[in-house]
């Protein structure tokens, strides 16, 4: 029988019952510049710091001292900008203050309360910190409660593959391979433990930076308290102010980083399948993408080119000529890109493993000998990627691949980490970690060994890629992996269900700093329809890494593998995703430079339209475009909610009011896309493949009534050139009036344009106008008319352009 049933669910029974502990009254506090350590006569320790003006950080201790504060999430330059910081010692507590930001900490109990700048509530203590000594580990289980504000709402937390909204739901962060995995299963293969709190008070952003599994509870289990716990560590979180939820997404993208332009054929369509086993069956893939007209930019080579899965080798039977191969298939406008697993063969004429084992850079047991786990290749060691000198010795292992045979980029598979037929899925917990010289077990690493490894992976590619970008996908990582690779969400199924699961998890991982992000489109495992796999390349256009993937033993997933409908369908929505690069590219930028989500959720558009807050069918995709997929099989339509505003529909030009659900006509050959009204939206003709210089521009001008700004943002597409000023970033700025239509164009960088001309095409105006002016000149200019819409070509380097009529 299980006892604590009949007991009332209390502080003080639960202490009793769980031994748990809590800070008592305040000793003392030291104030230190930017930070305040209080102390508690029990031994409780606080460390309260302002990082910038909107973020503080609070760390705990109950050991009577703080361990080295070393972090793998954290940003170099995370600190910046900070300005000013004041502490008050009031009767019953202190304050301490940014002009951002407030915080309590209460003298009876160091419990916490955080305001925002007008001094409204954003976020109080429950319990606050409290403890557990776990006696089976010695160590401590690490807590903290928050009291969860009437009708507050909760996003974040990475790829859960359930509802954007978390409210009502628990979930643990601990990396796992989870094949075929179910909606609404955790945990799953990333560990991003950063959540953002709504309501109507305001909004805020919680990053608990602890790499221990790590537990949150987002008003499930209590109707009023959100908590989060960790199995060792410390409570160590970040809070983070704003006054929209996109401005959280920014600071965090502040604090964890946030990745280098990518080279610019990575945001072009990629071909995948486990395996593309022979350069035969590669060259006729590359082959036909070329002859039936379909653009993509990279093709993956999955572990069977590897001779016996050893990594870093190739099965010479099947692959004869490696080099010579990825040189066709360049010469051809393809890229390659190719998979290592961390699992290295024990083979001791298998060079990797001689010198793994020489240099004794594998991973071992707490008592001495070497981990010995089954993955692909049998019995295999693993690097331990969080010793810094194990790090460099696997970037230096790519110099073959990159430089050498000419791989433009890689794919860490089987991070998390993941090993075969042990109940845990993962290594022992006793297994030793370097962790940077912070000696530790598999609790604390587990949850950064993807990371680490994508970070070693993403060192040596790029430097043996010079003076090409490097391009990482991997399937581990934690908080912060963004700086260096992009993601995929895994092993998804092809069904209905999983392009619902597929839109929500991308959503959801652009919120929580990693926006390169995409699946398997048509699901890895089983097989699609024609219409699936169409309805999830419609959406796929919108992920900033589009990649079919397909486990390959249920059937061919191409482009043409669903008879002639489905290849003209599906040609059609990658020509869509290549005519509208410059967006794509513009919107990267914009990430790169301010941390924006790519993908944004409506909540991150206008969070305080309360329709918003449960939507995740919709996004918005940059600054200006709208999308709602089409989820379910055999649909002529769908309703979808425009968020305030105006807008138009991207096929039919229509203009729409927002801030109401509508009803949409569609089609299989479109997916539902509105622009917003205002917005000049960059399109180029089709490529078979990106040529990093645009030859012809256009310019799509929705009429709008209020001044809008979008930008367009350009470079060489690949090397490092823009770092000193080679580009060419536009501003236009849209001016209207009743009899007038203007806009203007700043341009920043020293990037010549590649084109002299850009056509300025006019949608939603009723008629076309009298006078055109360039720079305030009339300007002569011959006008074509198409379907309601009309167009000019200027030269590129306009400086205003007004439209008059009457
Ligand atoms: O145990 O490399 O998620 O994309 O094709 C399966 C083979 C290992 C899992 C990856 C999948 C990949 C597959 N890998």
């Amino acid at each position: 029988m299980n006892f604590t049933t009949f007991v009332p669910f209390m502080q003080s029974d639960m202490q009793t019952l769980i031994n748990e502990q809590f800070p008592n009254h305040l000793l003392k506090a030291d104030v230190n510049g930017s930070s305040v350590v209080f102390h508690s006569h029990n031994g409780v320790m606080l460390w309260v710091e302002a990082i910038t003006n909107h973020v503080m950080r609070f760390r705990y201790s109950a050991k009577g001292y703080f361990s080295p504060d070393f972090s793998y999430a954290m940003a170099k330059d995370h600190r910046s900008g900070f300005a000013y910081f004041k502490v008050e010692e009031l009767d019953s507590y202190y304050e301490l203050r940014t002009p951002k930001l407030s915080c309590k900490v209460q003298k009876i109990d160091l419990k916490v309360s955080l305001y925002n700048e007008e001094g409204k509530l954003l976020n109080e203590d429950e319990k606050g910190f409290h403890w557990e000594e776990d006696s089976q580990r010695g160590d401590n289980i690490v807590k903290m409660s928050k009291r969860s504000i009437n009708g507050e709402h909760y996003f974040g937390l990475g790829d859960k593959p359930s509802n954007l909204n978390l409210r009502d739901h628990r979930f643990q962060n601990w990396g796992t391979d989870e094949y075929g995995f179910a909606k609404d299963a955790d945990p799953l293969y990333r560990n991003i433990p950063f959540y953002y709190g709504l309501h109507k008070e305001g909004c805020y952003g919680v990053f608990f930076d602890n790499s221990y599994r790590t537990f949150f509870d987002f008003a499930s289990e209590r109707k009023n308290v959100t908590s989060f716990w960790a199995e060792g560590g410390e409570i160590n979180y970040y809070f983070i102010a704003g006054s929209s939820l996109m401005n959280i997404a920014q600071r965090y993208a502040r604090l964890t980083g946030k990745p280098e332009m990518p080279p610019k054929w990575s945001l072009g369509y990629h071909q995948c399948k486990w395996s593309y086993s022979s350069e035969e069956e590669v060259m006729e893939i590359a082959h036909k993408l070329r002859k039936l007209k379909i653009p993509a930019d990279a093709i993956y080579l999955d572990i069977d080119y590897m001779d016996g899965f050893r990594c870093f080798t190739w099965n010479k039977e099947n692959f004869p000529d490696p080099k010579g191969m990825v040189q066709r298939l360049k010469d051809m406008g393809f890229k390659t890109v190719a998979i290592i697993d961390p699992g290295i063969k024990i083979d001791m004429d298998y060079s990797v493993c001689k010198e793994g084992f020489e240099k004794n850079y594998f991973c071992k047991h707490a008592d001495g000998p070497l981990y010995k786990g089954k993955v692909w290749p049998g019995e295999c060691y693993f690097p331990d990627f969080t010793n810094p000198e194990v790090r460099d010795w696997w970037s230096g292992l790519f110099k073959e691949l990159i430089e050498d045979i000419g791989l433009a980029g890689v794919w860490n598979d089987m991070n998390e980490p993941a090993i075969m037929d042990v109940p845990t899925k993962t290594f022992p917990l006793d297994i030793r970690h370097n962790y940077d010289g912070h000696h530790c077990s598999h609790r604390k690493a587990h949850n950064v060994y993807g990371m680490q490894m994508s970070r070693a992976t993403y060192k040596g590619v790029k430097k043996f890629a010079f003076p090409n970008r490097p391009f990482i996908i991997t399937r581990s990582t934690y908080a912060g992996g963004q700086r260096y690779s992009s993601v995929w969400t895994g092993d998804n199924i092809a069904t209905w269900e999983h392009l619902w699961v597929a839109n929500v998890q991308c959503q959801r991982l652009s919120i929580s700093g990693f926006s390169f992000v995409g699946t398997d489109i048509g699901g890895f495992t089983e097989h699609p329809t024609m219409e699936l796999y169409v309805r999830w390349m419609q959406l796929a256009v919108f992920h900033p890494l589009m990649r079919t993937h397909s486990s390959g033993d249920h059937g061919d997933q191409e482009p043409w593998s669903f008879g002639e409908e489905g290849t003209e369908l599906v040609r059609k929505a990658i020509e869509l995703r290549y005519q509208l690069l410059p967006y794509h590219y513009t919107n990267f930028y914009q990430y790169t430079r301010d941390g924006k989500p790519m993908i944004r959720p409506l909540s991150f558009y206008d969070h305080q339209d309360p329709q918003t807050w449960y939507r995740q069918d919709e996004f918005v995709f940059g600054d200006h475009i709208l999308v709602c997929p089409v989820l379910e099989p055999d649909r002529q339509g769908r309703r979808m909610y425009l968020p305030k505003g105006k807008w138009y529909d991207f096929h039919s030009k229509e203009y729409l009011e927002g801030g109401r659900e509508i009803y949409l006509e569609t089609s299989l050959e479109e997916i539902p896309m509105m622009v917003k009204a205002g917005a000049i939206i960059p399109m180029i003709p089709v490529e078979q493949y990106v040529s990093n210089s645009y030859k012809e521009l256009e310019l799509h001008i929705y009429r709008g009534e209020e001044s809008v700004v979008s930008m367009l943002y350009d470079d060489a597409g690949d090397g490092y050139n823009h770092n000193q000023g080679y580009y060419l970033n536009r501003n236009f700025t849209v001016l209207p009036s009743e009899s007038k239509y203007r806009i203007t164009q700043h341009q920043e960088g020293r990037m010549p344009s590649s084109v002299k001309e850009v056509t300025l095409v006019y949608h939603g105006f009723k008629s076309r106008p009298s006078i055109v002016e360039l720079d305030s000149d009339p300007f002569e200019v011959e006008i074509q008319e198409n379907n309601g819409s009309f167009s000019f070509k200027v030269a590129e380097d306009f400086k205003q352009i007004t439209l008059r009529w009457g």
